[in-house]
């Protein structure tokens, strides 16, 4: 049997441009290899679908590079070592093993992987319901390998603990990207569809690798045209090339597409004529794109279109589009990001007032995409209280791969342990232990129709994420999604095995730099709960914000810094949005002695001489944190730096240049924040502070831009 097509096109050999990802298959140390082998000695792939040639030749890459020998191709079972794989229609040796029971309760998605013996020979299969199951077993076969685990005695099943795993992506159709900071689109819209970049196939085949099994392939904040003829023939030929892969297609639909293309007067939800343009259009994207997965919608929400335009409500909206798609067995995934700049109100309150009312309104097929925290994608946000408080409708948590907010592509920030945090938040919403996690995955709701969404962080950029390490965003989103109990360390240390190095002292090394990476962005940015105290771009310091600015996109409206102290009221003599949380957590998050340090000028105004947990005052106490910040970055650098012997010196290189960057912003946000809080607080830094490198007026004559290529060490 023959490979059909090449992986990683383009690749130039071992180039170290991180354009390989995770999927390297360098060959391992001689010494794990003779174990190996013996247990790899051919490959039983039969089958010509698409999907099984791509399992063909990604065991064929994987385990011909890591064994540092081509791996022969069989038709059958004749000798110890085989290594068979695919479904019981596919092949005729899993049938045989009467799985098919187990493999109907793993479903299609999931695999098992067992050590057998076939005939008088001893082998390994991995096999699935449906072959999409099989490549994801053939992934987690490898990963095994690459990162030198036994495989001799296997008995693993495994499954995707949710069912929508997507990635979104804010990729306009000029190939632009909305807080994309990796370069341009992937999708080149001018040469589709005639001219598919082999590049997507390694994209969907990357996605494949951690179960990702959709992808919104345009912004939220959307342009009618995508839902053009021209453009649904070009986005068929993208779900063509993902298919394969499992990767399903979907579009961010424009509320009033049916006026700007259909030459409607109206997009009201209630009138038939919309109802059935938008029907129409779904039957002619299906005809084109059998598997469409559905719309994305991002309504009513920083000025775009909705059905709140037509006094109605959000679920008219959804479940009008819902209807369009049923028949096809596509969803609607309702973003909750919704407010309005209403003077007054908390900013941070309005989706849960605005949706809650609507829990149980919703058609089957519409998931409500929530962000993880009430604001937007903050450092550090706790977690959004719609969770929990809408048990009739399917929540699918919108977490943030992109690093709009922590440092774009220049920071180190591995975003593992901000997605643990919020999926382990107690709710409290059926007693103690009613997690998030258990929340979105259905446990506690007994929701069938379960999602996770990231804001993707890829582009056209040669290491798709523009941070090395940013790739591990990636990678932690893609496991999250499959099993989101999984622990961040284990994430990191399978990522940099795969990615960086096996030296077991070097993975923890790292590893351990990973895991601190994000408190020490909430130091330097946004400590004990402030948020938002980005500049426009959302990248530098500007707690004085601009004058005349939106309010609610203004950091002062955030830190609410004055002369008795520091911190947005949201008890009862504020803004009262803590009251949005079930009782329990609710009153702890409430009382300044119980709130959770980490939120305390999230929920509360703090006077400047407050006595912390630590007993020192919160001004001394802010001033360490942003400290502590800067001083994790320089450590960073110490520690990378002693890797140089370890990783290749084009990625080490690549690394070490960013983290001259973080430093020199970790130290530039100290200053900031640190001396305009100081006009308030009218205190002394205390002992172990650093004295700011420049004067206030200094810093706000210049800006921090992430292009800046003038930074000194
Ligand atoms: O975080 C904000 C971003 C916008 C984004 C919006 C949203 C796509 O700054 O760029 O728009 O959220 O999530 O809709």
């Amino acid at each position: 049997m023959t490979v059909l097509f090449s992986l990683f096109a383009g690749t130039g050999v071992n180039a170290e441009d991180g354009y390989r990802l995770w999927l390297r298959y360098d060959p391992l140390p001689a010494q794990s290899v003779g174990g190996y082998r013996t247990h790899v000695t051919s490959l039983v792939v039969p089958g010509d679908s698409a999907t099984l040639q791509a399992v063909r030749a990604e065991l064929a890459a994987g385990c011909g590079g890591l064994l540092g020998a081509p791996v022969p191709a069989e038709t059958g079972v004749d000798r110890d070592g085989a290594l068979i794989a695919g479904t019981p229609k596919s092949s005729a040796v899993i049938a045989g093993l009467k799985m098919d029971r187990q493999l109907t309760a793993l479903g299609p998605e999931g695999f098992v992987i067992r050590s057998v013996m076939v005939g008088h020979h001893a082998a390994t299969v991995i096999a699935s319901e449906g072959e999409v199951g099989a490549l994801y077993g053939v992934f987690y076969f490898l990963r095994l390998m690459q990162t030198l685990q036994p495989i001799d005695a296997l008995n693993v099943s495994d499954r995707p603990r949710l069912r929508l795993r997507v990635l979104d992506h804010w990729d306009n159709l000029d190939g632009t990207i909305e807080r994309g900071y990796a370069g341009h689109s992937l999708w080149d819209w001018q040469a589709l569809p005639g001219t598919v970049d082999p590049r997507l196939r390694d994209y969907a085949r990357a996605n494949a690798s951690l179960g990702i099994n959709g992808s919104v392939l345009n912004n939220v904040n959307a342009n009618a045209q995508s839902l053009s003829h021209a453009y649904l023939v070009k986005t068929a030929a993208i779900a063509d090339t993902f298919r394969p892969y499992g990767v399903r297609v979907f579009l961010s639909a424009r509320f009033s597409a049916p006026m700007e293309m259909g030459g409607l007067k109206t997009a009201d939800p209630l009138d038939p004529a919309v109802a059935a343009w938008w029907k129409a259009k779904a039957d002619e994207i299906y005809t084109l794109i059998p598997d469409f997965g559905g719309f994305l919608v991002k309504a009513n929400s920083e000025g775009q279109p909705g059905p709140l335009t037509y006094k109605r409500t959000h679920a008219d909206g959804a479940n009008m589009l819902a209807a369009a798609l049923a028949p096809h067995g596509g969803v609607v995934m309702w973003r909750a990001f919704v407010y309005d700049a209403k003077p007054g109100s908390d900013r941070i309150a309005q989706a849960y007032d605005s949706l809650k009312p609507f829990d149980g309104k919703f058609a089957p097929n519409v998931l409500l995409q929530v962000k993880n925290g009430p604001l937007d994608f903050q450092p550090r946000e706790p977690f959004h209280p719609l969770f929990g408080a809408m048990p009739k409708t399917p929540l699918m948590p919108e977490v943030e791969i992109t690093q709009e907010y922590l440092g774009h592509s220049n920071h180190l920030v591995f975003l593992a342990p901000m997605w643990r945090e919020f999926l382990d938040s107690d709710t409290e919403a059926k007693g103690p232990g009613s997690t998030v996690a258990k929340v979105v995955d259905g446990r506690l709701t007994g929701q069938r129709l379960t999602g996770v969404a990231g804001v993707a962080n890829t582009g056209s950029d040669r290491n798709w994420t523009g941070h090395d390490f940013a790739q591990a965003n990636w990678y932690a989103f893609g496991r999250l999604a499959w099993d989101p109990d999984l622990p961040a360390r284990q994430i990191a240390e399978e990522w940099v095995r795969m990615t960086f190095t096996r030296d077991p002292a070097a993975v923890a090394t790292i590893a351990d730099l990973m895991l601190g990476s994000r408190e020490a962005a909430v130091d330097y940015m946004t400590p004990l709960g402030l948020a938002h105290q980005m500049d426009t771009d959302h990248y530098g310091p500007d707690p004085w914000g601009v004058p005349g600015q939106r309010p609610d996109w203004n950091p002062p409206y955030f830190n609410h810094a004055d002369a008795t102290g520091l911190g947005f009221d949201r008890t009862g003599s504020g803004s009262d949005a803590v009251s949005q949380y079930h009782p329990p957590v609710r009153d702890r998050f409430a009382a300044l002695s119980t709130c959770p340090e980490a939120y305390l000028l999230w929920f509360h105004h703090v006077p400047w001489d407050y006595q912390m947990h630590s007993g020192r005052t919160l001004w001394d106490e802010l001033c360490r944190h942003y400290q502590r910040g800067v001083d994790w970055t320089r450590a960073a650098r110490r520690t990378w730096d002693s890797l140089g012997g370890t990783v290749d010196p084009e990625r080490h290189a690549a690394v070490a240049a960013k983290l001259v960057i973080q430093e020199h912003d970790a130290v530039r946000w100290h200053d900031a924040c640190l001396l305009y809080f100081q006009t308030f607080a009218q205190r002394p830094f205390p002992s172990g502070v650093d004295e700011p490198r420049q004067t206030l007026a200094e810093i706000k004559a210049t800006r921090l831009l992430s292009e800046d290529s003038e930074r000194q060490p």
